[in-house]
């Protein structure tokens, strides 16, 4: 008892086994009670589901210099690009299924071997508020790179408060995706905040491997207007975590030995881990900078959907070697709006994210509102335990929201430039003088020159 085929017959034994198997547990009324939403699942096994994400293997591109000598760049490493991951894509809106022989793979998801992107795809959910529960499906596609490694996949997300066994991803404790089957994860988020996601699949490897995103969910006082804002970061009565855009800043790492050893069918040693890469959503840089590759709007609801190609593969952008790392790391904004970072880190070593000039209102810790619990104990809505930094630190595991005011406009041409950056990332990182790793660029603009954002992490073109 595993996984079952996304097919009615598979389910719906699967679902009779686990049935029989809470029967035979006896009175276990908590277990019940965990077990519980599974009933979704029967109440609507077709509903379709809000994501489809494919895990594989595929490339990414850093800097090819300087050299790591024999491990970087890799030499198996595909035109323009330098090194090997483990990773997810969205494919949401192609059915797992091929429509025309209903009993296979659709060819359009097998395609996505060996395209994998980095750092995964960026999603968000909304409350749960009574009916919203939330489908996530994934496949496995398995490894082009290493078909001898028939590694199962999972999605565990990371700090969610309310995650039954059943759903929670880590192998042992629940169950994982092997190559060719489709499991639904559902989650009924009601914790608002800012979270991670990540395989849990020989854990140390996979989430090194690239396998880790950023997740958030939106608070149900979304759309309620408080202290003229409509957008928030928690459920805050007031609107002091009210913001006009929002960032999703990713931070994950780099060791250059364990990728080119799971390309080259050796073992990495990981009590020798170090840095050669610190990432900002996927990117080192300067290339944090460069643009957002294009998403599809219809299909933005939930997650960062990248546009694809005909043959599902990624859309190329402009610099052809960061098609598989399509999230940017700009921040762009017009003076006087609130902006609001969202900082997870699942690198394996604590960073300190500085923003220069520009002090960060700390709203959000591990997706709990900054606030103390009221009198009775019942709610956080309590005395306000926000405060303002210019540095956030964070080890792996830990996530930070944060919102600035961006500062009046200095009246020169073009936007103001104020730096984000980690600030040990001199020596987290192999480049020289520090340059490359955990850094980017926070851009003010005169008031009302740039458009509203759409999605987050998106820079809307400027008029
Ligand atoms: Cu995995």
């Amino acid at each position: 008892m595993s996984n079952n085929k996304l097919s009615n017959h598979g389910r719906r034994r699967f679902l009779k086994l686990a049935g029989s198997g809470l029967a035979i547990t006896g009175g276990a009324g908590l277990l019940r009670r965990q077990l519980l939403p599974i009933s979704d699942a029967m109440a609507a096994p077709d509903a379709p589901a809000n994501l489809f994400f494919v895990g594989t293997d595929g490339w990414i591109s850093l800097p090819a210099t300087p050299t790591i000598p024999t491990f970087h760049p890799d030499v198996y490493a595909p035109t323009n690009f330098t090194t090997y991951i483990f990773g997810f894509r969205n494919m949401t809106g192609i059915p797992p299924m091929d429509p025309a022989a209903p009993a296979n793979m659709n060819p359009l998801v097998i395609g996505q071997k060996n395209k994998a992107q980095h750092s995964a795809p960026l999603f968000w959910v909304d409350e749960f508020t009574g009916s919203n529960t939330f489908r996530l499906d994934l496949l496995n596609v398995g490894l082009a790179q290493r078909p001898d490694l028939t590694d199962s996949h999972s999605i565990h997300w990371h700090g969610f408060r309310n995650v039954i066994p059943f759903f929670d991803g880590e192998p042992t404790g629940s169950f994982a995706v092997p190559v060719g089957r489709v499991f639904r994860y559902i989650f009924k988020p009601r914790d608002p905040g800012t979270y991670m996601f990540h395989c849990h699949v020989e854990d140390v490897e996979h989430v090194h491997m690239g396998m880790t995103g950023l997740v958030f969910v939106r608070p149900r006082q979304n759309g309620q207007s408080f202290g003229g804002f409509t957008k928030f970061a928690y459920n805050d009565g007031d609107g002091s975590t009210g913001y006009h855009r929002e960032f999703a800043m990713l931070l994950t790492e780099v060791w250059a030995e364990s990728h080119w050893c799971d390309a080259h069918i050796q073992l990495p040693e990981w009590s020798d881990y170090k840095v050669d890469f610190a990432l900002l959503n996927g990117r080192v840089y300067p290339d944090t900078l460069e643009p957002n590759s294009p998403f599809n709007a219809a299909t933005s609801t939930h997650a960062y959907d990248t546009q694809r190609q005909a043959d599902g593969d990624l859309v190329v952008p402009a610099r052809p070697d960061l098609q598989y790392q399509p999230l940017s790391a700009l921040v762009t904004c017009n003076a006087g709006e609130r902006v609001l970072l969202r900082f997870a880190n699942l690198g394996f070593k604590e960073a300190s994210m500085t923003l220069t000039g520009i002090k960060m209102k700390v709203v959000g810790k591990d997706a709990t509102p900054m606030r103390g619990f009221n009198a009775a104990g019942t709610a956080r809505t309590g005395a306000d335990t926000s405060y303002e930094t210019n540095t956030l630190s964070f080890g792996a595991g830990e996530s930070f929201d944060a919102i600035f005011t961006a500062p009046p406009h200095s009246g020169g041409s073009g936007p103001d430039v104020y730096i984000l950056y980690n600030r040990a990332y001199n020596r987290s990182d192999n480049q020289i003088n520090g340059a490359g790793g955990q850094r980017t660029e926070i851009r003010v603009y005169p008031s009302g020159t740039i458009s509203a954002q759409t999605i987050p992490n998106e820079n809307p073109t400027v008029a």
